[in-house]
């Protein structure tokens, strides 16, 4: 894996948020980054944007993480443009905040197919690649803080974490002999479309910035910095791991 650019990036939800912060990181690297998206053509093409003005190279690829068979083209097209993946993000992931008596079948069994089934597939189809061609790399999963703790409105999202967070474990083992680390960043709240309504319930977003010791919410930025920090080869040693990115809002109990 070289430092000096050039790397093989694929970054899964890259339309935006946190994933198109971490394409834009890498690309400020001179990666070549995979902006994948699940039909949000415009934003991905922000993306993209952003990757070419840091000085990265950008390839648009619509796949809705959650399905076999658009993830294993997606894997197949990325190997035959630019070949083994040298960097997996799997930053993908939805929220629809819900209280728990109004979760239904279709809507637990959705966040569990795009949080969990689709960190499955989609690291199953470009490790493989990987491991055939005999390159090492980094797998990067984000998980939440949820993986830890539990949400009023998140009873089908918070186990979709922790089941990230766990396969990444298992990975860490299957995978480190190739040469491949797997590990979870867990980010506690960062300001995206998928908390927006959320934060605007009265007293929310003052009460989570007391609790947050640096005293403000994440920027998807913050969240890229503990990603690529994972990638570098400083952290070839680290596999396994949980790297909780939250201003040390988890350890302020009271
Ligand atoms: P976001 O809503 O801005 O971004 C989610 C991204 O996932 C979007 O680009 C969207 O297009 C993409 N996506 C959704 N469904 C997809 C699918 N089926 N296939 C491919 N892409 C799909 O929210 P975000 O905060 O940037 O979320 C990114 C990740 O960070 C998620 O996994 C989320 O659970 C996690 N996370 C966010 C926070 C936070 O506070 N914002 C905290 C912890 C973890
Ligand atoms: C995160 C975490 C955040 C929440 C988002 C939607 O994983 O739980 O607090 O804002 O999900």
């Amino acid at each position: 894996m070289s430092t000096a650019g050039g790397r093989v990036v694929l970054v899964t939800g890259a339309a935006r948020g946190i994933g198109r912060a971490v394409a834009e990181a890498f690309a400020a690297e001179g990666a070549r980054v995979v902006i994948n998206h699940p039909g949000e053509l415009d934003n991905a093409e922000v993306t993209a944007d952003r990757v070419r003005a840091a000085g990265g190279e950008p390839l648009l690829f619509e796949a809705d993480v959650a399905d076999p068979s658009a993830v294993e083209r997606m894997a197949a097209a990325v190997h035959d443009r630019w070949g083994p993946v040298d960097v997996l993000v799997n930053n993908a992931g939805i929220c629809p905040h819900a209280t728990f008596f109004d979760i239904d079948v279709a809507l637990w069994d959705r966040v569990h197919a795009v949080n969990l089934r689709g960190v499955f597939l989609v690291t199953q189809a470009v490790t493989r690649r990987m491991v055939e061609a005999g390159k090492p790399g980094r797998v990067v999963s984000i998980s939440s803080i949820s993986a830890w703790v539990g949400g009023s409105l998140q009873a089908h999202y918070c186990p979709t974490k922790a089941g990230v967070s766990s396969l990444m474990k298992s990975l860490a083992i299957i995978l480190g002999p190739k040469g491949i680390t797997c590990n979870a960043v867990l980010p506690g709240v960062i300001e995206t479309d998928i908390n927006r309504e959320d934060l605007r319930r009265p007293g929310r977003r003052s009460a989570i910035e007391d609790r947050i010791p640096l005293g403000r919410l994440g920027q998807p930025e913050d969240v890229a910095g503990a990603v690529t920090l994972l990638a570098r080869p400083e952290a070839g040693y680290i596999n396994g791991a949980e790297l909780l990115c939250d201003g040390g809002m988890f350890v302020n109990l009271l």
